[in-house]
Protein backbone atom coordinates (compact mmCIF):
# COMPACT_ATOMS: atom_id res chain seq x y z
CA UNK A 1 0.00 0.00 0.00
CA UNK A 2 1.82 3.39 -1.25
CA UNK A 3 1.05 6.47 1.07
CA UNK A 4 0.02 9.49 -1.22
CA UNK A 5 0.00 13.21 -0.36
CA UNK A 6 -3.44 14.32 0.92
CA UNK A 7 -5.74 16.93 -0.07
CA UNK A 8 -6.19 20.02 2.40
CA UNK A 9 -9.47 18.97 3.15
CA UNK A 10 -9.22 15.20 3.49
CA UNK A 11 -9.53 15.55 7.48
CA UNK A 12 -12.46 17.71 7.63
CA UNK A 13 -14.13 15.71 4.51
CA UNK A 14 -13.64 12.38 6.92
CA UNK A 15 -14.67 13.51 10.23
CA UNK A 16 -18.07 14.47 7.89
CA UNK A 17 -18.59 10.98 6.76
CA UNK A 18 -17.69 9.95 10.22
CA UNK A 19 -20.77 11.84 11.48
CA UNK A 20 -22.94 11.21 8.79
CA UNK A 21 -22.31 7.15 9.75
CA UNK A 22 -23.97 7.96 13.06
CA UNK A 23 -20.82 9.73 15.55
CA UNK A 24 -21.68 12.98 17.68
CA UNK A 25 -17.93 14.04 17.42
CA UNK A 26 -14.34 13.39 15.94
CA UNK A 27 -11.21 14.00 16.52
CA UNK A 28 -7.34 13.05 15.39
CA UNK A 29 -4.40 12.68 17.77
CA UNK A 30 -0.78 12.57 17.38
CA UNK A 31 0.52 8.86 18.07
CA UNK A 32 3.78 9.97 19.30
CA UNK A 33 2.54 11.09 22.62
CA UNK A 34 0.31 7.76 23.12
CA UNK A 35 3.34 5.42 22.48
CA UNK A 36 3.83 5.97 26.14
CA UNK A 37 0.57 3.63 26.64
CA UNK A 38 0.74 0.04 28.04
CA UNK A 39 -0.95 -1.24 24.82
CA UNK A 40 -2.15 -5.23 24.07
CA UNK A 41 0.06 -6.45 21.86
CA UNK A 42 2.77 -4.73 22.60
CA UNK A 43 3.57 -3.69 18.61
CA UNK A 44 0.19 -2.41 18.13
CA UNK A 45 1.13 1.06 17.22
CA UNK A 46 4.06 -0.12 15.27
CA UNK A 47 3.64 1.71 11.53
CA UNK A 48 0.78 3.98 12.67
CA UNK A 49 1.06 7.77 12.88
CA UNK A 50 -2.22 9.04 14.24
CA UNK A 51 -5.07 8.03 15.73
CA UNK A 52 -8.77 9.19 15.45
CA UNK A 53 -11.30 9.16 18.18
CA UNK A 54 -15.10 8.80 17.36
CA UNK A 55 -17.80 9.29 19.60
CA UNK A 56 -21.31 8.80 19.54
CA UNK A 57 -23.84 10.49 22.25
CA UNK A 58 -25.85 8.40 24.52
CA UNK A 59 -29.98 9.24 25.55
CA UNK A 60 -30.34 11.38 28.18
CA UNK A 61 -33.37 9.93 29.12
CA UNK A 62 -32.02 6.81 29.86
CA UNK A 63 -29.22 8.44 32.83
CA UNK A 64 -32.65 9.92 34.19
CA UNK A 65 -34.27 6.62 35.10
CA UNK A 66 -31.00 5.20 36.60
CA UNK A 67 -30.82 6.25 40.44
CA UNK A 68 -28.83 4.15 42.34
CA UNK A 69 -27.89 1.01 40.05
CA UNK A 70 -27.85 0.51 36.26
CA UNK A 71 -31.08 -0.64 34.27
CA UNK A 72 -31.83 -2.93 31.65
CA UNK A 73 -32.35 -0.30 29.07
CA UNK A 74 -28.79 1.50 30.09
CA UNK A 75 -27.02 -2.01 29.64
CA UNK A 76 -29.28 -2.35 26.18
CA UNK A 77 -28.06 1.30 25.30
CA UNK A 78 -24.38 0.24 26.09
CA UNK A 79 -24.41 -2.65 23.87
CA UNK A 80 -25.90 -1.19 20.86
CA UNK A 81 -23.65 2.30 21.47
CA UNK A 82 -20.76 -0.53 21.29
CA UNK A 83 -22.18 -1.54 18.25
CA UNK A 84 -22.50 1.22 16.67
CA UNK A 85 -18.79 2.51 17.09
CA UNK A 86 -17.37 -0.85 16.34
CA UNK A 87 -19.52 -0.39 12.43
CA UNK A 88 -18.14 3.11 12.21
CA UNK A 89 -14.56 2.11 13.13
CA UNK A 90 -15.01 -0.70 10.68
CA UNK A 91 -16.12 1.73 8.14
CA UNK A 92 -14.03 4.42 8.71
CA UNK A 93 -10.95 2.16 8.48
CA UNK A 94 -12.16 0.63 5.18
CA UNK A 95 -12.29 3.87 3.72
CA UNK A 96 -8.97 4.98 4.43
CA UNK A 97 -7.97 1.82 3.65
CA UNK A 98 -9.21 2.43 -0.19
CA UNK A 99 -7.09 5.95 -0.31
CA UNK A 100 -4.03 4.22 0.29
CA UNK A 101 -3.57 4.20 4.33
CA UNK A 102 -3.34 0.84 6.33
CA UNK A 103 -6.06 1.77 9.14
CA UNK A 104 -6.87 -0.66 12.36
CA UNK A 105 -9.98 -0.49 14.23
CA UNK A 106 -10.01 -1.04 17.99
CA UNK A 107 -13.14 -2.55 19.44
CA UNK A 108 -15.16 -0.45 21.60
CA UNK A 109 -15.32 -2.52 24.74
CA UNK A 110 -13.07 -5.51 24.33
CA UNK A 111 -11.68 -6.18 27.53
CA UNK A 112 -8.41 -8.20 27.27
CA UNK A 113 -6.79 -8.72 30.74
CA UNK A 114 -9.88 -9.47 33.19
CA UNK A 115 -7.20 -9.35 36.39
CA UNK A 116 -6.00 -5.70 35.68
CA UNK A 117 -8.90 -4.73 33.39
CA UNK A 118 -6.91 -2.93 30.62
CA UNK A 119 -7.91 -3.64 26.47
CA UNK A 120 -5.75 -3.30 23.44
CA UNK A 121 -5.31 0.82 24.10
CA UNK A 122 -6.75 3.34 26.40
CA UNK A 123 -9.67 4.97 23.91
CA UNK A 124 -10.06 7.88 26.80
CA UNK A 125 -6.16 8.25 26.74
CA UNK A 126 -6.33 8.99 22.46
CA UNK A 127 -10.10 10.87 22.85
CA UNK A 128 -8.46 13.13 25.41
CA UNK A 129 -5.53 13.94 22.76
CA UNK A 130 -7.41 14.37 20.01
CA UNK A 131 -10.19 17.43 21.72
CA UNK A 132 -12.81 15.24 22.28
CA UNK A 133 -13.00 16.08 26.07
CA UNK A 134 -10.80 16.53 29.69
CA UNK A 135 -10.46 13.53 31.65
CA UNK A 136 -12.46 14.02 34.26
CA UNK A 137 -12.64 13.78 38.51
CA UNK A 138 -14.68 10.36 37.42
CA UNK A 139 -11.63 9.22 35.16
CA UNK A 140 -13.79 9.32 32.23
CA UNK A 141 -13.85 11.47 29.08
CA UNK A 142 -15.67 14.85 30.06
CA UNK A 143 -17.07 16.40 26.47
CA UNK A 144 -18.15 20.05 26.95
CA UNK A 145 -21.41 19.21 24.71
CA UNK A 146 -22.67 16.04 26.16
CA UNK A 147 -20.69 15.53 29.28
CA UNK A 148 -19.23 12.12 29.78
CA UNK A 149 -22.95 10.81 27.72
CA UNK A 150 -20.73 9.21 25.07
CA UNK A 151 -19.16 6.23 24.20
CA UNK A 152 -15.79 6.95 22.35
CA UNK A 153 -13.64 4.49 19.39
CA UNK A 154 -10.62 4.25 17.95
CA UNK A 155 -9.28 3.80 14.48
CA UNK A 156 -5.43 3.78 14.13
CA UNK A 157 -3.84 4.80 10.84
CA UNK A 158 -0.92 5.92 8.74
CA UNK A 159 -3.02 9.07 6.55
CA UNK A 160 -0.78 11.94 7.64
CA UNK A 161 -4.24 13.82 8.90
CA UNK A 162 -4.72 16.96 10.82
CA UNK A 163 -4.25 16.61 14.51
CA UNK A 164 -6.68 18.40 17.04
CA UNK A 165 -5.39 19.37 20.40
CA UNK A 166 -6.49 18.34 23.67
CA UNK A 167 -8.91 20.69 25.54
CA UNK A 168 -8.55 22.39 28.99
CA UNK A 169 -9.96 20.31 32.27
CA UNK A 170 -12.81 21.95 33.28
CA UNK A 171 -13.90 20.39 36.32
CA UNK A 172 -12.81 23.06 38.54
CA UNK A 173 -13.47 22.40 42.51
CA UNK A 174 -16.69 19.90 41.58
CA UNK A 175 -16.82 16.70 43.45
CA UNK A 176 -20.23 15.36 42.51
CA UNK A 177 -19.31 12.40 40.86
CA UNK A 178 -17.18 11.67 44.08
CA UNK A 179 -20.50 12.25 46.42
CA UNK A 180 -22.70 10.03 44.49
CA UNK A 181 -20.23 6.93 43.30
CA UNK A 182 -22.08 4.17 44.44
CA UNK A 183 -18.42 2.69 45.40
CA UNK A 184 -17.20 4.91 47.35
CA UNK A 185 -14.22 4.58 44.52
CA UNK A 186 -13.76 8.40 42.95
CA UNK A 187 -10.96 9.81 45.02
CA UNK A 188 -12.14 13.44 43.95
CA UNK A 189 -8.59 14.58 42.59
CA UNK A 190 -7.95 16.68 39.82
CA UNK A 191 -5.89 16.57 36.87
CA UNK A 192 -4.76 19.03 34.47
CA UNK A 193 -3.91 16.72 31.88
CA UNK A 194 -4.01 13.26 33.05
CA UNK A 195 -3.75 11.04 35.71
CA UNK A 196 -0.40 8.73 35.74
CA UNK A 197 -2.13 5.87 36.57
CA UNK A 198 -5.98 4.61 37.46
CA UNK A 199 -5.53 4.53 41.32
CA UNK A 200 -4.46 8.57 41.57
CA UNK A 201 -8.28 8.71 40.59
CA UNK A 202 -10.01 5.90 41.68
CA UNK A 203 -10.22 2.85 44.04
CA UNK A 204 -9.73 0.44 41.05
CA UNK A 205 -10.89 -2.54 42.68
CA UNK A 206 -14.30 -0.75 44.38
CA UNK A 207 -15.12 0.47 41.17
CA UNK A 208 -14.97 -2.82 39.06
CA UNK A 209 -15.97 -4.93 42.27
CA UNK A 210 -19.15 -3.38 41.89
CA UNK A 211 -19.65 -3.38 38.45
CA UNK A 212 -18.22 -7.17 37.34
CA UNK A 213 -20.14 -8.33 40.69
CA UNK A 214 -23.19 -6.35 42.14
CA UNK A 215 -24.11 -5.04 38.73
CA UNK A 216 -23.75 -7.51 36.46
CA UNK A 217 -25.73 -10.04 38.48
CA UNK A 218 -29.14 -7.62 38.51
CA UNK A 219 -32.01 -9.21 36.14
CA UNK A 220 -31.52 -8.31 32.51
CA UNK A 221 -28.38 -6.15 32.80
CA UNK A 222 -25.57 -8.85 32.97
CA UNK A 223 -22.84 -6.35 31.80
CA UNK A 224 -20.05 -4.71 34.30
CA UNK A 225 -21.92 -1.35 33.67
CA UNK A 226 -23.41 1.30 36.55
CA UNK A 227 -23.78 5.09 34.29
CA UNK A 228 -24.14 7.09 38.00
CA UNK A 229 -21.07 8.99 37.69
CA UNK A 230 -21.84 9.93 34.13
CA UNK A 231 -25.37 10.87 35.28
CA UNK A 232 -24.57 13.10 37.54
CA UNK A 233 -22.07 14.99 35.96
CA UNK A 234 -22.77 18.93 35.16
CA UNK A 235 -21.92 18.66 32.10
CA UNK A 236 -23.85 16.11 30.79
CA UNK A 237 -26.97 17.97 32.57
CA UNK A 238 -26.45 21.00 30.38
CA UNK A 239 -25.50 22.68 33.89
CA UNK A 240 -22.24 24.49 33.19
CA UNK A 241 -20.55 26.20 35.88
C1 LIG B 1 -11.67 -2.29 31.39
C2 LIG B 1 -12.70 -1.20 31.33
C3 LIG B 1 -13.47 -0.96 32.46
C4 LIG B 1 -13.20 -1.64 33.81
C5 LIG B 1 -12.06 -0.92 34.50
C6 LIG B 1 -12.32 0.60 34.60
C7 LIG B 1 -11.14 1.51 34.57
N1 LIG B 1 -11.33 2.65 35.20
O1 LIG B 1 -10.09 1.22 33.99
C8 LIG B 1 -14.57 -1.50 34.52
C9 LIG B 1 -15.43 -2.69 34.18
C10 LIG B 1 -14.55 -1.33 36.02
C11 LIG B 1 -15.11 -0.28 33.78
C12 LIG B 1 -16.00 0.60 34.32
C13 LIG B 1 -16.52 1.67 33.64
N2 LIG B 1 -16.38 1.95 32.35
CO1 LIG B 1 -15.07 1.11 31.23
N3 LIG B 1 -13.83 0.43 30.05
C14 LIG B 1 -12.86 -0.43 30.15
C15 LIG B 1 -12.08 -0.57 28.82
C16 LIG B 1 -12.63 -1.79 28.07
C17 LIG B 1 -10.57 -0.65 28.95
C18 LIG B 1 -9.94 0.41 29.85
C19 LIG B 1 -8.46 0.29 29.92
O2 LIG B 1 -7.79 -0.41 29.17
N4 LIG B 1 -7.86 0.97 30.87
C20 LIG B 1 -6.40 1.01 31.01
C21 LIG B 1 -5.99 2.30 31.68
C22 LIG B 1 -4.48 2.39 31.81
O3 LIG B 1 -6.36 3.38 30.90
P1 LIG B 1 -7.51 4.40 31.30
O4 LIG B 1 -8.43 3.81 32.24
O5 LIG B 1 -8.04 4.91 30.01
O6 LIG B 1 -6.73 5.58 32.06
C23 LIG B 1 -5.48 6.15 31.71
C24 LIG B 1 -5.37 6.86 30.39
O7 LIG B 1 -6.64 7.41 30.00
C25 LIG B 1 -4.33 7.95 30.71
N5 LIG B 1 -4.30 9.08 29.79
C26 LIG B 1 -5.25 10.00 29.54
N6 LIG B 1 -4.81 10.88 28.62
C27 LIG B 1 -3.55 10.50 28.29
C28 LIG B 1 -2.65 11.04 27.38
C29 LIG B 1 -1.38 10.44 27.24
C30 LIG B 1 -0.42 11.03 26.28
C31 LIG B 1 -1.04 9.26 27.99
C32 LIG B 1 0.28 8.60 27.82
C33 LIG B 1 -2.00 8.72 28.91
C34 LIG B 1 -3.22 9.35 29.03
O8 LIG B 1 -4.65 8.35 32.00
C35 LIG B 1 -5.31 7.29 32.72
C36 LIG B 1 -4.50 6.89 33.93
O9 LIG B 1 -3.25 6.40 33.55
C37 LIG B 1 -12.48 0.77 28.11
C38 LIG B 1 -12.46 0.71 26.58
C39 LIG B 1 -11.09 1.08 26.08
N7 LIG B 1 -10.53 0.30 25.20
O10 LIG B 1 -10.53 2.10 26.46
C40 LIG B 1 -13.86 1.07 28.70
C41 LIG B 1 -14.28 2.54 28.96
C42 LIG B 1 -13.11 3.26 29.58
N8 LIG B 1 -15.34 2.43 29.93
C43 LIG B 1 -16.24 3.33 29.79
C44 LIG B 1 -17.31 3.54 30.73
C45 LIG B 1 -18.37 4.52 30.33
C46 LIG B 1 -17.32 2.87 31.95
C47 LIG B 1 -18.34 3.00 33.10
C48 LIG B 1 -19.02 4.31 33.30
C49 LIG B 1 -19.35 1.85 33.04
C50 LIG B 1 -20.61 2.15 32.35
N9 LIG B 1 -20.62 2.04 31.02
O11 LIG B 1 -21.57 2.51 32.98
C51 LIG B 1 -17.45 2.65 34.30
C52 LIG B 1 -16.71 3.89 34.82
C53 LIG B 1 -15.54 3.59 35.68
C54 LIG B 1 -14.70 4.80 35.96
N10 LIG B 1 -15.24 5.87 36.52
O12 LIG B 1 -13.51 4.77 35.66
C55 LIG B 1 -16.01 4.18 28.54
C56 LIG B 1 -15.58 5.61 28.89
C57 LIG B 1 -16.27 6.66 28.04
C58 LIG B 1 -15.88 8.04 28.48
N11 LIG B 1 -16.76 8.98 28.26
O13 LIG B 1 -14.82 8.28 29.02
C59 LIG B 1 -14.94 3.34 27.77
C60 LIG B 1 -13.90 4.15 27.00
C61 LIG B 1 -15.69 2.39 26.81
C62 LIG B 1 -16.14 3.09 25.52
N12 LIG B 1 -15.96 2.43 24.39
O14 LIG B 1 -16.63 4.20 25.53
N13 LIG B 1 -14.53 -0.14 32.57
Amino acid sequence: MRDKKLPDDYTEKLKKKIKKWGADLAGIADLEPLKELKVNPPGLLEGFTRAVSVAVRLPSAVFEQIKDRPTPIYASVYQTANRMLDEIAFKTSVLLQSDGYLSLPVPASQVLDRKNWTAAISHKAVARMAGIGWQGKNLLVITAKYGSRVRLVTILTRAPLKVDGPVKNRCGECTICRDACPAGAIKGVGTETHYRDREEAIYLERCAGKLSGEFAAIPDVGVPVCGICIKVCPFGRGKVF
